[in-house]
């Protein structure tokens, strides 16, 4: 599919990430939503957008520990509220596509995928193809999965991006996060952090040795797997990183415009 785009919104801009309640941010998605669809409305491109879980789903997945997979007699329990709870996102966010004018549907990661030791297995892409063909937007995000080795696993929608970017052929992936993209330390301890504009070849490996140093803290730990995601799956493939904080910055992404990282490999 030469003309897709595909859109990853991480959980920590449409929802208050921090929170320990499920806290949606409305007015946030809303504005990203009506970013695209200026975008849309001058440009011919098929769209897939994958979201994160945020406060939605990290509580709950961290109090069951669903990420070490079917653990115990409460696992299932855990599951069950943990899906819950996704649901109730996923409908905030198709809410906000709907009044925006954009049309989309749901696609339940846990249906259409399963993974081996959290890395996907099985994927029904024709799920998400046939949407597209009809001009639909298939929306899917991170979830709880079947796993054939710990029986059940997170799947984060990072992976679910590109894995579809890379079985799909997508031209672009933006990452929407909410940090403007790669720094040299994390932008959220130090001020004075820099941004890097581009991660090519030649400063690929300093870039990655920088971050090991800082490897504890999430963002980093997020930013490093958004890399070397891009160097093994995305090779060949626009990859951009942006905050969906700044106004405009996703409309710029998607018109070749990046307030943020653009990763080369
Ligand atoms: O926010 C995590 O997905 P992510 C999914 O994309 C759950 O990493 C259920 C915690």
């Amino acid at each position: 599919m030469k003309n897709l785009v595909i859109i990853k919104i991480g959980g920590s801009v449409i929802t208050n990430k921090s929170s320990d309640k499920p806290v949606f941010r409305k007015s946030i998605c809303l504005r990203l939503f009506e970013e695209i669809a200026m975008v849309k409305k001058k440009n011919n491109f098929d769209l897939i957008l994958v979201h994160g879980a945020g406060s939605f789903g990290h509580p709950l997945a961290k109090k069951y520990r669903l990420n070490e997979g079917f653990v115990n007699s409460k696992t299932s329990r855990g599951i069950s509220l943990t899906k819950q709870s996704m649901l109730k996102l996923n409908n905030l966010v198709l809410n906000e596509l709907i009044v925006t004018g954009l049309d989309a549907c749901i696609v339940e990661t846990s249906a259409v995928a399963t993974t081996t030791n959290r890395r996907i297995n099985t994927f029904n892409l024709e799920s998400v193809s046939n949407l597209i063909n009809k001009k639909i937007i298939p929306v899917l995000y991170g979830d709880v999965v079947i796993d054939t080795k710990k029986g059940i696993s997170i799947l984060s929608g990072d992976q679910t991006a590109v894995y579809l970017a890379r079985k799909l052929g997508a031209k672009k992936v933006i990452f929407v996060s909410d940090v403007k993209g790669i720094y040299d330390r994390n932008p959220k301890e130090f001020t004075d952090a820099r941004l890097i504009r581009e991660v090519n070849a030649s400063n690929l490996r300093s870039i990655l040795s920088a971050m090991r140093n800082h490897n504890k803290n999430d963002v980093t730990g997020e930013m490093k797997g958004k890399i070397l995601a891009a160097k093994q799956d995305l090779a060949g493939i626009s990859t951009i990183i942006i905050s969906g904080l700044i106004p405009n910055s996703l409309r710029g992404a998607l018109l070749d415009r990046v307030n943020g990282t653009r990763i080369l490999l």
